[in-house]
């Protein structure tokens, strides 16, 4: 099968299995982890942030910092794109009482700050109350969009200005970074709460980091408990974390090429519509010319053996990552067309 679904389907690499294997533990939930330790050292210097603590996944990574920001009655200003809205099963709302206000997306994943500006409530009883503002970076149903430092920048003056906190869903920070070639800091250090994820195109095997103040992290250190996230001999996954930190990065930069590579391929086949054929990083989003082919469509493919992700509103997604090279992919689109010539 050549799997296009998400770059969360990447195995670990030999390196960090080793790693895993000879990693020296202890209980963190004690904070007596050396090798958590280490990650989270590692993470809130490369996010240019205080402090860092390690979480099981990026949706709890995100949780825990809403619950770490807000109180219940809340509410949280997030784009009608983003991952914390459509895909963390109300998590907000169901566990922290917190309310999300939904602002259009732009196409290439910003808010519009003007817009964002008029949805500050004033403080009055009878409103809840504008306590966070949540960015993603890159932007997943924006096609892998990239927010750059300016923006990230204004993002953050605004926050301050109308005395929100600001939150960056970083799940894939480093994709942001490698595609601007600058270092994440860049893209982190002003917002108030970062989570980034090390399973996916980081490819290890599980875990996210959240970074912040040291006083912001004591208090998601106390959500990650409440959310039943305390891991002890967590240094096992904290192993393969750190070497996805140290060996993976750079690598992310082919996937982006290959991405390249997959779109303009896509975009040569009669019968499907390409988002784009330059995908600033590792998505590419594409449909049906014909929507009412797509069960057929998708069926064919799987059964040819490639595999790919349903966006919702007939968009497609396909997603580099490591363990796809580039005769993969040049399968992948041979395969796609034949699939689509099949069922047209
Ligand atoms: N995204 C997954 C699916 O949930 C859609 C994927 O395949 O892309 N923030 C962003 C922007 C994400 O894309 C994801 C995962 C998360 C958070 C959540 O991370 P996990 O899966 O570790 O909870």
């Amino acid at each position: 099968m050549l799997d296009f679904r998400s770059d969360t389907v990447t195995l670990p690499t030999d390196a960090m299995r080793r790693a895993m294997a000879e990693a020296e533990v202890g209980d963190d939930v004690y904070g007596e982890d050396p090798t958590v330790n280490r990650l989270q050292e590692m993470a809130a210097e490369l996010t240019g942030q205080e402090a860092a603590l390690f979480v099981p996944t990026g949706t709890m990574g995100n949780l825990a910092s809403i619950l770490a920001h807000c109180q219940r009655g809340d509410e949280l200003l997030v784009g009608d794109q983003a991952h914390i809205f459509h895909y963390e099963a109300g998590g907000m709302a169901a566990l922290g009482g917190v309310q999300p206000r939904l602002l259009p997306n732009l196409p290439d994943g910003r808010l519009d700050l003007e817009g964002a500006a008029r949805a500050v409530r004033p403080d009055d009883a009878h409103h809840p109350r504008s306590r966070l503002l949540a960015l993603e970076n890159t932007h997943n149903r924006c096609g892998g969009s990239v927010l750059a430092p300016d923006y990230m920048l204004a993002a953050a003056e605004f926050a301050q200005e109308h005395g929100l906190k600001l939150h960056l869903d970083g799940a894939r920070i480093f994709n942001a970074a490698v595609a601007l070639g600058i270092a994440v800091s860049d893209l982190t250090r002003m917002a108030d709460s970062v989570t980034f994820c090390l399973s996916k195109g980081l490819a290890a095997p599980a875990g996210s980091l959240i970074c912040g103040s040291r006083e912001f992290i004591a208090k998601a250190h106390r959500a990650r408990k409440q959310l039943g996230g305390g891991m002890r001999q967590a240094g096992i996954l904290a192993a393969a974390g750190i070497v996805a930190l140290a060996e993976m990065v750079e690598r992310l930069a082919d996937d982006h090429a290959r991405a390249r590579r997959l779109a303009h391929g896509l975009a040569e086949i009669p019968g499907l519509a390409v988002e784009t054929t330059e995908p600033p990083t590792n998505m590419v989003y594409f449909r049906l010319v014909d929507p009412g082919r797509s069960e057929a469509f998708q069926a064919a493919c799987r059964q040819a053996g490639v595999l790919f992700g349903a966006a919702g509103g007939g968009r497609y997604r396909m997603v580099t990552h490591y363990g796809v090279e580039v005769e993969h992919i040049d399968g992948a689109l041979r395969l796609i067309r034949q699939s689509t010539d099949e069922i047209m």
